[in-house]
């Protein structure tokens, strides 16, 4: 049974002093979001979600987080972040505002919505700071339970630093696993599958959480009738409660009107969390919208006037007040004081926020009015007076202005022409720096940083099996890295099921190579989260065709992270994986055009072998951007030779390798397609055709050095060969190749890609023959290329 507290017994542990606080702060937040709401229907911005409502289960979770704590939230935590001093109500009109000036607007510099929170935890240079002296908030994404995955990471890290004495003097980043991670979501977010994978997880992990469930009985317009199993769900998982011989969780529940029973729940939820790393679930009900959903529509259209009428008696702030009050701890007049310096607080942030952000467009503006009145052209003048009029400018009404002026002009050559086209040239810097930058580190350890050491062979190099060489690869990471470790299905007593780190586990500790329940979007939230707190997980989904259950949460957290905090928050995750061909439709897969398609913020890169892979894993380590290492899946036995310096040896990211030098016809290829390739150019070779084959051994990113469109000056002709789907890929590939790098000019025959077929694999031997590219393939259609060519001599 679920802990209820009400507050019949209560003794608050909070001063006067500390009671009113929170009760100011109250007011202020909520002033913030009837102020917010005003303001998009005032056309000043795009659209408004706020808090209101939830204003005092959020003070009461604040009271109980300190330093080193972090939050895996959504967008109705405002008063939280303002309580935890995370977000001014300045900043708070800024964000609502989207100004992209990263000190006003800290969480994401205006990139993300308003109630998209986050803290900086990277200096200006993309390293480190202290996360102990600071309390913390993962960075928010929109998606519904999407901060679910992440917050198994950020609690599995105190346990980790928590067991592993090796991580004992990390203190920047934890003091001996003593931080509890915070998760809040919605009650009808809770339907979500990545809410009861994550669930399951941490239970299964005992890791401190404190899991909060605002339930204000609604998910945008649905009724929790259509959301949940006996419409609550802390009886839905009343399964999950503790007992005096099984682990689980300590659940409660606590009403969100209930000022001293939710400040006594929280200490009661922290404490066990903190103390005992026993994960707690509060689920807070009769919470309330007073606005409703958000500034899109509103909630008399579907809530019924029995339901409103009771949100405003049960209205969370009211009820502070009334218990206040028949409390004595204030009379009514110090109240009526409180409340209207508060508002005003909140009136005076909004003009200051609008005016700072008015002000750096009004800059722009001004000087582009002078700028056209330079050109003294009459065509001029009406956008001029559009631009003058306008009340709530914006830079692209300028940038426009700007560009529609220099058209009128464009036959003529003026020092005022020049002045504008120079300030465009100004701006365009200024507004890819605000708009489109910081998708990868950039910091000094950006994996683009990180230089080749070629590797070095002697006539000792053992000649071993390709999962050997890995298996060496992170023995020596794991020895010589005590926050690396490496978690997956079958990763931990086997080793994973192709054995890379067979014995490691052994060798390690079960805290440095685990083993993980089936559930790849929280294989790779526990890596996020880890990741974030200066740990260096090695993540496995185990096929490369499961990496859709995972895709989510790659695509909208991790592949966002460095962009939507403007580079205030980083991840260095290395996930590993294995694909691209072994049996049948849901073991071959190679599906890269979706994966580069989803992933930009991730590097995404395809060694060939292993001993290549290992090269790739050695530079990840020395990085702080995210990875994924998809490793080809029928070479694991194939004989390699470990390099003598194989823990040195690095590849660079986005140069590709020449594997074989010829003059009629370009090749690029990458992964397992490579051995295809070398097999069909040695075929081709015999009939007098010389293909120069390329691996790209990086898809993201892709060839940084011009090799190809170098090659193709020497072959003029192009073939890309892959696995994925015909216009996977390899559409990618030639864009970069053709666009990107103008190799256009040096082709003198059309493009070839030789791909799989737009079905999956079907299975078995000739299954595979039949469905993915083979050497014969790839021999006839390069004959056929060169027949064209030639059509006497083929
Ligand atoms: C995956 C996904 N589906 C749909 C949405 C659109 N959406 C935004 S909020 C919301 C309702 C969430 O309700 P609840 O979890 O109860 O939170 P509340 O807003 O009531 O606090 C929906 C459907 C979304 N953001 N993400
Ligand atoms: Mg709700």
């Amino acid at each position: 049974m679920a802990i209820e507290t009400t507050n019949d017994s209560i003794k608050l542990s909070l001063t006067q002093e500390e009671i009113l606080a929170d009760y100011r702060l109250a007011i202020e937040s909520r002033e913030n979001s009837l102020i917010g709401r005003k303001e998009v229907f005032m056309g000043k911005a795009k659209f408004g979600i706020f808090g209101d409502g939830k204003e005092l289960p959020q003070l009461a979770m604040a009271r109980v987080f300190e330093n080193g704590d972090w939050r895996s939230g959504y967008y109705r935590d405002q008063t939280f972040m303002m309580a935890i001093d995370q977000l001014s109500s300045e900043q708070f009109f800024a964000q609502l505002y989207a100004h992209t000036n990263v000190e006003v607007e800290p969480a994401s510099a205006g990139r993300m919505m308003n109630g998209h929170f986050a803290t900086r935890f990277l200096d200006e240079k993309g390293d480190w700071i202290s996360q102990t002296n600071q309390k913390n908030s993962s960075a928010d994404i929109s998606p519904t339970a999407g901060q679910m995955p992440r917050l198994v990471g950020l609690a599995y890290a105190s346990k980790l630093y928590r067991n592993n004495k090796a991580l004992h003097n990390k203190s920047d980043f934890s003091i001996k696993g003593n931080e509890v991670a915070f998760g809040t979501i919605g009650n009808a977010s809770t339907s979500e599958g990545s809410f009861f994978e994550a669930i399951n997880a941490i239970g299964v992990l005992q890791v401190p959480v404190v899991m909060s469930v605002w339930d204000d009985g609604y998910g945008i317009s649905v009724p929790k009738g259509y959301h949940t199993t006996k419409q609550s769900i802390s009886k839905l998982l009343t399964g999950l409660q503790r007992t005096d011989s099984e682990k689980g969780y300590e659940i409660f529940t606590v009403r969100g009107w209930d000022y001293p029973s939710l400040v006594e729940t929280y200490q009661n939820a922290v404490k066990i969390a903190r103390e005992e790393h026993v994960p707690c679930l509060i689920h807070v009900t009769e919470v309330t919208q007073p606005q409703g959903h958000s500034t899109s529509g509103s909630h008399e259209r579907y809530k019924p006037k029995k339901r409103l009428q009771w949100e405003q008696a049960y209205d969370c702030n009211l009820k502070m007040r009334e218990w206040i009050i028949e409390e004595q701890i204030a009379t009514i007049e110090e109240l009526d004081v409180l409340e209207t310096g508060a508002k005003k607080m909140a009136k005076e942030a909004r003009s200051a926020a609008w005016k700072a952000y008015l002000s750096d467009i009004k800059k722009d503006l001004n000087q582009v009015v002078e700028l056209l009145e330079q050109l003294g052209n009459s065509d001029v003048t009406g956008l001029i007076g559009k631009l003058r009029e306008e009340i709530t400018p914006s830079k692209a009404d300028v940038v426009r202005a700007a560009k529609k002026a220099l058209r009128h002009v464009q036959n003529e050559d003026t020092e005022a022409k020049r002045n504008l086209t120079a300030w465009l040239g100004r701006v365009k810097e200024k507004h890819a720096h605000e708009y489109n930058s910081k998708l990868y580190s950039e910091s000094s350890s950006s994996a683009l940083n990180v230089s080749a050491i070629p590797a070095e062979y002697s006539d000792k190099s053992p000649l071993v099996d390709g999962r050997e060489v890995l298996q060496a690869c992170f023995d020596h990471l794991l020895s010589t890295m005590p926050e690396v470790f490496a978690i997956g299905e079958d990763v931990g007593k086997i080793g994973d099921v192709n054995q890379a780190f067979a014995g490691l586990q052994e060798k390690h500790g079960e805290i440095r190579v685990t083993d993980t329940g089936i559930r790849e979007t929280t294989i790779i939230g526990q890596g996020i989260g880890a990741a974030l707190r200066g740990l260096r997980p090695i993540v496995e989904i185990q096929y490369l065709d499961y990496l859709l259950y995972a895709l989510q949460t790659l695509s909208d957290d991790l592949a966002t992270l460095q962009y939507r905090t403007f580079g205030g928050q980083k991840a260095p995750l290395i996930i590993r994986t294995r694909g691209h061909r072994l049996e049948g439709v849901w073991h071959s897969g190679s599906p890269m055009g979706m994966i580069l398609n989803a992933l930009r913020g991730i590097y995404v890169l395809t060694p060939r072998n292993m001993t290549q892979a290992a090269g790739f894993y050695n530079t990840l380590m020395k990085s702080d951007d995210p990875a994924l290492v998809i490793e080809s899946l029928n070479g694991y036995r194939l004989k390699e030779r470990i390099p003598d310096n194989l823990s040195d040896f690095t590849l660079a990211l986005g140069v590709p390798e020449i594997l074989k030098e010829g003059t009629d016809a370009t090749i690029v290829t990458y992964g397992s397609t490579c051995r295809v390739v070398m097999d069909a150019a040695n075929q081709l070779e015999t009939v007098g055709i010389n293909i120069e084959v390329i691996d790209a051994q990086t898809l993201l990113p892709f060839d940084l050095t011009g090799m190809i469109s170098e090659s193709l000056k020497k072959t003029n002709r192009l073939v890309i060969v892959d696995e994925d789907v015909s216009g996977g890929a390899s559409a990618y590939i030639l864009q970069q190749i053709m666009e990107r790098d103008n190799g256009y000019f040096s082709l003198d025959s059309k493009p070839l890609t030789i791909t799989g077929h737009d079905h999956r694999p079907a299975y078995g031997t000739d299954g595979d023959y039949f469905s993915k590219p083979n050497a014969e393939d790839v021999f006839d259609r390069i004959m056929s290329l060169m027949r064209e060519v030639n059509p006497e001599k083929y």
